[in-house]
């Protein structure tokens, strides 16, 4: 099964970086707000750059001077089951310790895109 991963990230803002295995990489998504573990909640989550596989296991400090300086660490993780894929339109069961249940990305707007349980 295909993993998840969500960093919090202590950057200039603090946000939640979401991260799926996809086709060898990690889809990856940054949630302004804390992801929602109940119905009724969406979150705004911004697509961003693919990150290699391997950073799913990151948490330290990223330098003062670099892109994302701030602290990194791990907020959830586990697997994932993928349920429908479509351009613009994710649904994927959750398997971990905060977030556990059925989630949806929708897509809205270029990289802009909705996170919610569903
Ligand atoms: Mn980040």
């Amino acid at each position: 099964m295909p993993i998840f991963v969500i960093q919090k990230h202590y950057a200039r803002r603090t946000h939640y970086d979401l991260r799926l295995e996809m086709n060898g990489v990690l889809k990856s998504w940054a949630i302004p707000k804390e992801p929602p573990t109940k119905p009724g909640i969406k979150r705004l989550a911004i697509e961003m750059e693919d990150h290699e596989l391997s950073y799913a296991d990151f948490e330290g400090v990223i330098p003062e001077g670099m892109y994302g300086a701030g602290k990194v660490e791990m907020w959830d993780r586990g697997e994932y089951e993928m349920d429908e894929k479509e351009d613009g339109e994710l649904a994927f069961f959750l398997r971990g310790k905060k977030l556990n249940g059925r989630y949806c990305l929708v897509r809205f707007e270029k990289d802009k895109w909705f996170f919610f349980r569903c």
